[in-house]
């Protein structure tokens, strides 16, 4: 497994589960300085980031690109891949789809969290989810067509009222047969959703794609009460090798949470 942290590039989004904020050089600077293996990247949108400019910042440091986040979408543009507007739904694919070209060009998949909306407002559960099997399907074919994957991110009940835990996740992924889309098992959703943490990782198993490395409370590893040996335990069981990325709040502020991840993944993963 490898170590990741983010880097928030939108504004709007402040007050989010991001460490560093604003400056992609000084975030990838700090990243590689506490000692990360990647960093993952929160734009406004795809043409936000400069290619060429983060091909030489994670050269220059030594970094990977874990992934990059699609939320901009949501809380910028307001776009929802279930909105019952065919038109913001079509506008919210084409978003989703810039930001995977983007990641591509870094072998990195883009991920779908607060994009996913919720039902609602003008679309039942089963439009809704509808709507989302029908997006992921294209969105699909599109990694297919990048050489990719892309991540599909269940979230609490606080955050959406489509897809809460792994186990549904995979029921949904099951029915549109997507072959390129993979979970992102994100520790402090599911330690609001989920039942036992472990047993969901490894119902999940080859599934999962990616790890949100955060607390209880959304803070770093071990300032919250996850107990995360045996989540880590079973990440190996199952033969997780991809990123445990830090999505947490700045706490006490962001040089300590990043401290605070390093230390608590060298711990816990070696
Ligand atoms: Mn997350």
């Amino acid at each position: 497994m490898l170590s990741a942290v983010t880097i928030s590039l939108v504004p709007e989004a402040r007050g989010g589960p991001f460490v560093y904020w604003d400056d992609l050089a000084e975030g990838c600077r700090e990243a590689a300085a506490r000692g990360f293996d990647a960093v993952e990247v929160f734009p406004p949108g795809a043409d936000a980031v400069d290619p060429l400019v983060l091909r030489s910042l994670l050269d220059e440091h030594g970094l990977a690109l874990a992934a990059v986040g699609t939320g901009a979408g949501w809380v910028k543009h307001k776009l929802s891949l279930t909105s019952p507007d065919a038109t913001v739904r079509d506008k919210a694919i084409a978003f989703v789809k810039s930001i995977m070209d983007l990641a591509a060009r870094f072998e990195a998949p883009a991920i779908i969290g607060s994009m996913q909306g919720r039902w609602g407002d003008g679309v039942t559960k089963p439009e809704a989810l509808r709507y989302l099997g029908h997006a992921l399907f294209k969105l699909d074919a599109h990694a297919a067509d990048l050489g990719t994957t892309l991540l599909y991110e269940p979230l609490n009940r606080y955050e959406t009222n489509l897809v809460n835990t792994l186990a549904d996740a995979v029921t949904l992924l099951n029915a549109i047969g997507a072959e390129r889309v993979k979970i992102l098992a994100d520790l402090y959703h599911m330690n609001i959703e989920e039942t036992n943490l472990a047993d969901a990782i490894r119902g999940a198993g080859s599934r999962i794609g990616h790890v949100h490395f955060a607390d209880s409370n959304r803070r770093a590893a071990g300032l919250g009460h996850t107990d995360f040996a045996p989540v880590v335990a079973t990440l190996v069981e199952i033969g997780y090798a991809g990123y445990l990325s830090a999505e947490i709040l700045p706490l006490p502020d962001a040089d300590t949470a990043a401290r605070q991840t390093v230390a608590a993944f060298r711990r816990l993963v070696g």
